[in-house]
């Protein structure tokens, strides 16, 4: 429809708390650090938080293994804590989404600690059981099926007190939750409305997609071709889902005036529909990530270890997919980063001293002109790039050393090669603490980071870019406000121009209701050479809305230069 929500006007910006800022020289970011920043994310212009995982964690998975769904990590701080920052975070306008992590909990959960005792304790249906298949000669238990987990080989796990294995699609350390168990649902929907109760504006939910699993477990058939990392897809879009978060839905979301978005691996466009529809009563947007294997390695064994650049007519056909599916019938959540992935700059763009600021610039205009809700991640406002550690010992992510220990231990990839991986593709690329200043440290910490710093923190920095008018950090505030003084920019209809041309990304937005005597046109040159192309202009007065030069040649794009012409026609008498 012509006419948009509320929900659907915001910018959002995601923490990654451990990274963000420390504010008592311990090395590990913290609520109190955040509560800090508000003035400088106000000053960015965003809307909304989305905080990752802020609970009781032992940090297996660096807090995406939850121990109590009530209470804060204490590392980050105490709920006092908490309270403060949503305070203060309202007081300056701003909404704040939390991170909910309910296919899965910490296996140090009291649910879990009292599950794993007897078959008969009243918390063993809140995971997921199931006997050995059978026993190896020398008596080892044989897993019910060959799926592998995204952090471990296997993804079940033998637990010898009641002899039966748990099924954990992460890691050892984060049993699924069994959501076929009304009770458990019930818990979940409790915990969700302790925290909208609170006050906060919404969720971010972790792999909603897998909380359904088939009944059957049948074997995963890429992992017995040989040809898998993990099998995560054998647990997506399961029977139950759309009832389960329909349900939820029903008993809280509808509720509340919430903002929700779902992260959801393995969905196409029809499937996205299903979840996202305007009236399908599930989920407000979803995080798709097919244009996140862009970039995968054509040898499926590696999955998404490589280092090769993405094609942009791929990266288009993609996204523009998205686009046009899910058009007056659903609403995209836009993003090229987040704490899972490599940064956007290094990857999509140019991180090389001359071309790093242009290229971040034109992604974010790419981005935010698109029609959905743009996500900006932690320092992808400062044009933060990815990082080279030569110790392997230096990376602290799970994933990271789960897929060294399986493809360079085997044997599949040599440990050269796949150092080179892990700074293309790995997630600790993201989780390097932002960059506040070029004094020690980066200003980050007063103490050890818990994660070494990317070296460029000289150069690149927030108090460089506050400085500097043409930073990065100005084009994305200028991004924001011009998002919210053109309403052509949430409802106008997409449609992507020269798809099979190699180096531009180029698209029109075209009016509807509010907007309808408006059209954008958005350039981008994804290239380092000066290219020219011209493109039939749209009826109206011609103004160029935004650029990343000072000023325009016409149909002469220079390298990675990215501009936005506003059209208006005149009322009709
Ligand atoms: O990620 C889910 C997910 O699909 C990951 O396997 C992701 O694809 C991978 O990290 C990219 O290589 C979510 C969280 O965002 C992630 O941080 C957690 O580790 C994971 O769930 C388990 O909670
Ligand atoms: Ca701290």
């Amino acid at each position: 429809t012509a006419e948009t929500q509320w929900w659907q006007e915001p910018v959002v910006y995601q923490i990654y708390p451990r990274s963000f800022n420390d504010s008592n020289g311990d090395g590990i970011g913290d609520l109190p650090g955040i509560t800090e920043k508000i003035p400088y994310l106000a000053k960015l212009g965003v809307d909304v938080i989305w905080l990752s995982p802020i609970y009781k964690s032992p940090n297996d998975d660096n807090g995406y293994d939850i121990s109590d769904y009530r209470d804060i990590m204490h590392e980050f701080g105490t709920m006092e804590d908490f309270d403060t920052l949503l305070e203060t975070a309202h007081g300056a306008g701003i909404k704040i989404m939390m991170d909910l992590v309910v296919n899965h909990s910490s296996d140090e959960h009291e649910w879990f600690q009292q599950a794993k005792t007897s078959r008969d304790n009243k918390y063993r249906d809140y995971y997921i059981w199931k006997d050995a298949a059978g026993f190896t000669e020398d008596g080892s238990p044989i897993p019910p099926n060959n799926w592998v987990a995204a952090f471990s080989p296997s993804a079940w796990e033998w637990e010898p007190i009641t002899e039966q294995f748990y099924l954990h699609l992460f890691s050892v350390k984060q049993p699924d939750l069994n959501w076929e168990n009304p009770v458990l649902r019930e818990e979940v929907y409790e915990l969700m409305r302790f925290w909208l109760d609170k006050g906060v504006d919404g969720f971010r939910m972790d792999v909603i997609n897998l909380i359904s699993k088939d009944p059957a477990y049948p074997d995963d058939p890429a992992v017995a071709a040989g040809a898998k990392t993990d099998s995560l897809g054998m647990a997506a879009n399961g029977p139950r889902v759309h009832e389960f978060l329909h349900e939820m839905h029903e008993q809280v979301l509808a509720h509340y005036p919430v903002i929700t978005v779902g992260e959801t691996p393995h969905v196409t466009t029809a499937d996205g529909l299903l979840y996202t529809g305007f009236d399908r009563g599930e989920l407000q947007t979803l995080f798709q990530f097919e244009h996140m294997g862009v970039d995968a390695n054509p040898d499926a064994k590696l999955g998404k270890w490589n280092d090769t650049r993405f094609k942009l007519v791929d990266l288009k056909r993609i996204l523009s997919k998205w686009q046009d599916d899910l058009s007056g019938k659903a609403w995209n959540a836009l993003y090229w980063n987040n704490h899972d992935q490599p940064r956007a700059v290094s990857r999509f763009g140019n991180d090389a001293p001359e071309h790093r600021v242009r290229s971040a610039k034109m992604l974010g205009t790419v981005l935010h002109f698109m029609q959905g809700t743009p996500y900006i991640y932690q320092g992808e406002e400062l044009g933060m790039t990815n990082v080279f550690f030569d110790d392997i010992k230096d990376y602290n992510d799970i994933e990271i050393h789960d897929s060294y220990a399986k493809l360079v231990s085997s044997g599949t990839v040599s440990h050269e090669d796949m150092l080179r991986y892990i700074s293309a593709s790995g997630r600790d690329n993201a989780r390097t603490p932002v960059q506040w200043s070029a004094e020690k440290n980066a200003g980050f910490t007063a103490g050890e980071p818990w994660l070494k710093l990317n070296p460029r923190y000289t150069e690149i920095n927030a108090e460089e870019a506050l400085a500097d008018e043409d930073s990065v950090f100005y084009h994305y505030q200028e991004l924001i406000k011009l998002r919210h003084a053109n309403p052509v920019m949430i409802n106008g209809t997409y449609r992507l121009l020269d798809a099979e041309d190699e180096q531009v990304y180029a698209y029109l937005r075209e009016g509807n209701g509010s907007s309808a005597d408006q059209t954008l046109l958005v350039i981008a040159n994804f290239t380092d050479q000066q290219i020219e192309r011209s493109y039939v202009q749209p009826d109206g007065e011609q103004t160029l809305l935004t650029s990343n030069y000072t000023d325009d040649e016409g149909e002469t794009l220079r390298p990675y230069e990215a501009k936005v012409y506003l059209y208006t026609q005149k009322e009709e008498n």
